[in-house]
This record gives C-alpha cells, structure tokens and sequence, in this order.
C-alpha cells in the first residue's frame, strides 16, 4: 500500500464516498488529489491531433459521394474519423495519470466559465491552417459544458457537450456521460455524430484512481456507414488495460451482426491498435500508435490577457493553493469564488433575470427549423442509428430502459454568429 493510501484523509475521503449523494463535486477530498485544472478545459481533449482531425476533408470532395467510388470514399472517410476519435481518448482519458501521476478531481466550472486557445499550424505547406477551441460553462446544476473546435480554413467543425452522471460501488466509481460531438465537414457535405461511452474510476483503494472505459460508443457517418466501438479493461479481450474493439458496417442494420464488419479495429487505444478485412481476428496493418505522436497542446493566452470569465485567470488564487497543498487556502479562495456565484444567483432572481449563456444556446431538435434553417443535423444521425434523440445517458438506443419520455430533445448547440460578433474576449 501506498503512503497515501494509508493516511487518514485518503480513508475518510473514501468514507465520504460510501455516502455520496449524486454530486462528485460536492466530495471533500485530500489536497493530494485535488487537480489545478477545471473541468471547463477538459474540452481541448478533443482537438489535440488537429491533423486526424482534418484528415477526412482530404479524402475525395464534394461530388465524390455522387460518383462511382461513393462506396469506396465514404468508408475511406469514416476510417480516418475513427482514427481520429480513437487518438482523442488517451488525452481525454489517461492525460492526468501521465503527468499528474494519477487522475485527479478537477475544479468544478461555475457558470459562464470559459476556456479558449487555438492550435497552430507548423507546418510547411499550412494545408491545416488555425484551429480554434471554444469552451464553455452553460450550466452549473447539473455541471454542463459545450464547446466548439473549428477550423475555418478547411471549413471543419466539431461542436458538443458533456456532463456526467455518478453512482458508488464497492471499489468504484461509475459514470455515465450525456451529450454527444457533431463533426461536420462543411466542404465535403458530410456529417458524423459520435457518442460517449461509460466509464469508471479504478484503484481508489490505492490511493492512485484511473479512468477505464466500459460500454460502446458509435460515430454514425450522414454517409449511411457506422463504427461500433466497444471498450474493455484488464482481462477482458485482450488481457490489457484500455482495450478497445472497433467494427465499421455499411449501416445499422448490418451492425446487428458482427459477420458484416468491413473492418475491425483492435488493441488499445492508449497505446497501439490494428485494422484488418472484415471480422477478422488477424492484425493485418497498423492502425494507430499513441505514442507514437504526441499530443499538440492548444496555445492559450496569458493570464494577464485573459477576461475575468476565462478559467485560468478565475482559478488561478485556487490553482496556487493547490500547488502548495495549503488545506485552508484552498477553501478559502474556493468560498471566495462560490460566495461571489451565489450572490449573482441572488441578483439575478431579485431583478427577474437569469445567467445568459455567450456562445452557445439550446435547442429544441424536434421544433421544426426556422425559414431557410436545416433541421440539427442529430436529427438525421440519430434515427440512422437508432439512438434517442433526448437528452439521456449518451449512446442511449431508442426505446432502451434509458430512453426516459421525460426527457427533452433539448441540446446545446454552438451559434457561430455569437462569436463572430464577440467583442471583448479575443483568442
Ligand atoms: C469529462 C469530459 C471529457 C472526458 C472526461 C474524462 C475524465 C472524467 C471527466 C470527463 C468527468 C469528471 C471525472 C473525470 C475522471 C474523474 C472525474 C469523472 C467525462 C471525477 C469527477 C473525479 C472523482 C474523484 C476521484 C479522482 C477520486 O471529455
């Protein structure tokens, strides 16, 4: 066992853990395992390999999907869009255990927090060109936050949100994500909707807490093709920590079963995986090699330059008590922070008014578009493959026991225009 592990507020915090209510923030952890880092910039995690990002809108262009090799192009297309989820999920999901030594429990975004940057282009012959992140705090209770990733040169964008939903068991914690992540190539016409899978926190009684994913998720293609992407830990298929399964079909339909793969994509996703005809079970090409590209990291303005709204600049008090493992500090600039939200909660409902979201607004995808507007794109992709429309545990199948009725097809979208007109935040 581990130092920490043995100290006494690793054992009440995991204490604190057997009686948790819903809301992981509200958890009173040890200073060791609290990050610097706000759940708000999570969403750069999406774009750190801005050229798997952009690969897709190389492959054929806009008529291709009328010619004779639509077949051929479309599947091409839908292999790069795998490839670049599956290099998104190690700085997404084992980033914090790199270089933090485990992961830790980020700061809890308030409300209209935002985290913004842009990846350049070092490239000689700039066919990538600027790539932009705009993230967003939209919502404090439930924790929710939308961002868009858009480069403009290649008319390529990436739009989504996230929260979470928690629950306890003897050794674990288990998440369940909502939202999903639009990708639309605006050159080529062509649309891709991917989901979040599950996921749940291992080595908690160590004291050194990972992230494993559990489930499936998919990336249903506007083009009729699907990935079915299905994840494993240690001893499952492949023994290995982090291991994935990816099978690519024609449509839905031939998803149901595994006989119609027109490839399978296997290994791990932190580290290497294989693709190969069919449903093979041989390793025929290499697929994707974690290690072997590292992360680009997205440039972020100083902090001096940054507005009050920005999260480096609105937790830097906290992130340096942090730093110094300073208990009491932490929970004073912490109350610093919450006081001044509460009091602007309190204003707002004295004068009647409520918090107004900057880039990003919902949208009710069932209302039927305004003049001249196409339908949100969720609409077509989801009813390709079966997934509910709602705003449910993400991945959820239409009619499936998380499909709740209740729940509204209500989600947040990024308006462009919004940050075209922006005047006082700059990236
Ligand atoms: C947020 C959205 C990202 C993917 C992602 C990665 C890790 C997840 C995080 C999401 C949500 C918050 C999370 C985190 C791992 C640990 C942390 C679940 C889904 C919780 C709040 C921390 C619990 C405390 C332990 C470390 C003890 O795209």
């Amino acid at each position: 066992m581990t130092d920490a592990s043995k100290s006494s507020s690793w054992t009440s915090f995991l204490k604190s853990i057997a009686s948790y209510n819903g809301d992981l923030s509200s958890l009173t952890a040890p200073p060791f395992i609290l990050s610097s880092t706000s759940l708000s910039e999570f969403s750069q995690f999406w774009g750190e390999h801005p050229d798997l990002l952009i690969a897709p809108n190389f492959i054929g262009d806009k008529e291709s999907l009328n010619g004779p090799d639509a077949d051929k192009i479309a599947l091409e297309r839908i292999v790069a869009v795998t490839r670049w989820f599956i290099s998104t999920l190690r700085s997404q999901y084992c980033s914090r255990n790199e270089e933090l030594g485990s992961e830790k429990k980020p700061l809890n975004p308030f409300l209209g927090e935002l985290f913004l940057g842009k990846w350049v282009d070092k490239s000689e012959d700039q066919k990538l060109g600027e790539t932009i992140l705009l993230s967003e705090q939209v919502s404090h209770h439930p924790p929710e936050t939308a961002y868009a990733i858009f480069n403009d040169k290649n008319k390529v964008q990436l739009q989504g949100y996230n929260g979470i939903r928690a629950s306890i068991s003897a050794t674990s914690i288990n998440v369940k994500q909502f939202g999903h992540a639009i990708l639309e190539f605006k050159e080529l016409g062509e649309t891709f909707l991917c989901t979040l899978p599950p996921l749940h926190i291992e080595g908690l009684i160590l004291a050194s807490p990972y992230v494993e994913l559990e489930g499936r998720s998919f990336i249903q293609s506007s083009s009729g093709y699907i990935t079915v992407i299905e994840y494993s830990g240690k001893g499952y298929f492949s023994g290995k920590k982090n291991s994935f399964k990816a099978r690519i079909y024609k449509d839905f339909a031939a998803s149901k079963s595994k006989e119609n793969a027109l490839y399978t994509i296997s290994g791990q996703w932190s580290g290497i995986s294989y693709i190969s005809k069919g449903n093979s079970k041989e390793k025929d090409e290499l697929f994707y090699d974690a290690h072997s590209k590292n992360p680009e990291h997205l440039v972020v303005k100083p902090i001096e330059e940054q507005n009050d709204l920005e999260s480096r600049k609105a937790w830097k008090s906290v992130a340096d008590a942090i730093k110094i493992g300073n208990y009491d500090l932490i929970h004073k600039e912490k109350s610093t922070i919450e006081i001044a939200q509460r009091e602007l909660r309190e204003k707002e409902s004295e004068s009647g008014t409520s918090w107004q979201t900057r880039w990003f607004d919902e949208v009710d995808v069932n209302s039927s578009p305004k003049n001249g507007e196409a339908a949100d794109p969720l609409v077509e992709l989801a009813s390709l493959a079966n997934l509910s429309r709602r705003d449910v545990v993400s991945g959820t199948q239409v009619g499936d026991k998380d499909d709740k009725a209740s729940a509204p097809a209500v989600h947040w979208r990024f308006i462009r225009a919004n940050w075209d007109n922006e005047t006082e935040i700059k990236v």
